[in-house]
């Protein structure tokens, strides 16, 4: 195994090259435990944490390191060493935690993945099924720096499958969309033209939809933990507990990942460019350049929806998501 299977790559050569002749070593974080990482390096896996510098320097959560993270190891003996520092991210995913500290709302960036290529935003075509939550999706992969690629899994429990996924054409943009049925291995066979050597791709969507499953069908092992579906709600229980990064034999980099059940968006108002490219190429003919959609007198969108050139729904949840970017952006400062 080479540091470029696991992803290593001339941009973190560069990130690198201040540490080149410190005796560290890079490694990629492959799994997080509650107190410690596991990470691969070109002395093998080792069990790390990371020095009260590290934690020190950080200016918060978003800056210690996490699944996918490259970082900066110290060998200690019986493959244990001390993490340094984290090196530069090419991308990651992440979501808002928003809460409460000494009465005061707050908002913090928790990073779920760094240093993903490309997500699988996987939905399930049972009661799960939401367009407005793969938009949101979409969303949040596009403020990443990752691609994003919609599995439509449980093709067995839908009548129309081909009708769903045109729908989620309509909101796709560039992204490839694909049914699939996790249970039929032959099936997942279209996913491997993602795979290559190096690159990460990321599982992310809700519980219960059958991420585990489907990378167990690509692995041909059952590596992952399955969850049994509840009679009563239809929904999964949390099976996958931690996200890990799984090699596969031919090349490529796997994540699976826990459901999340709350997705605040983390990113810029810009990041809506390209998940409602449609919504903003309409919004370049609008008669007022600072134009909200709304009431606007000449407003190309509303007069799309008119036309029945696009949906109502869509145009609710661009607003939302929107104000919901503003507002984060607000508190930002
Ligand atoms: N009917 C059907 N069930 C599936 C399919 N894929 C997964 N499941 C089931 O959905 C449940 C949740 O799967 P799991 O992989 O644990 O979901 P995860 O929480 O996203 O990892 C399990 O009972 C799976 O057997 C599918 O294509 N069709
Ligand atoms: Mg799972
Ligand atoms: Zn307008």
């Amino acid at each position: 195994m080479t540091l470029e299977d696991w992803g290593w790559s001339p941009f973190f050569i560069e990130k690198f090259q201040s540490w080149e002749n410190s005796g560290y070593l890079p490694a990629r974080v492959i799994r997080g435990e509650k107190n410690y990482f596991r990470v691969w390096s070109l002395q093998g896996e080792l069990t790390v944490r990371f020095t009260g510098k590290v934690r020190h320097k950080a200016g918060g959560r978003a800056d210690l390191p996490v699944v996918g993270d490259w970082v900066v190891i110290e060998r200690q003996p019986n493959q244990r060493g001390i993490i340094h520092a984290l090196l530069e991210r090419k991308s990651s995913f992440s979501r808002n935690l928003p809460g409460t500290r000494k009465g005061k709302e707050r908002i913090e960036q928790q990073v779920i993945a760094a240093n993903v290529d490309l997500i699988f935003i996987v939905s399930g075509l049972d009661r799960d099924f939401n367009l407005r939550r793969i938009e949101r999706y979409l969303t949040l992969v596009s403020s990443s720096g990752a691609d994003a690629v919609v599995l439509l899994n449980k093709t067995d429990l839908c009548e129309n499958p081909e009708d769903s996924k045109a729908l989620v054409e309509t909101i796709a943009g560039n992204s490839p969309v694909h049914l699939c049925m996790a249970r039929h291995a032959e099936q997942l066979d279209i996913l491997f033209d993602y795979m290559q050597p190096g690159k990460t791709i990321a599982m992310l969507g809700s519980s219960g939809v059958g991420k585990s499953t489907i990378l167990n069908g690509m692995l041909g092992e059952e590596r992952q933990k399955i969850g049994a579906v509840s009679q009563s709600d239809g929904k999964g229980r949390h099976t996958t507990t931690h996200r890990e990064l799984i090699l596969f034999p031919n090349g490529g980099i796997l994540m699976d990942n826990p459901g999340m059940r709350e997705l605040h968006l983390w990113g810029d108002a810009d990041d809506l460019a390209e998940s409602f490219s449609d919504i903003e190429n309409l919004a370049a003919s609008c008669k007022f350049r600072n134009c909200r959609h709304k009431t606007e007198p000449g407003c190309a969108v509303i007069k799309a929806i008119e036309n029945g050139n696009l949906n109502s729904e869509r145009l609710a949840s661009y607003h939302k998501l929107k104000d919901e970017l503003s507002n984060l952006n607000q508190r930002k400062k």
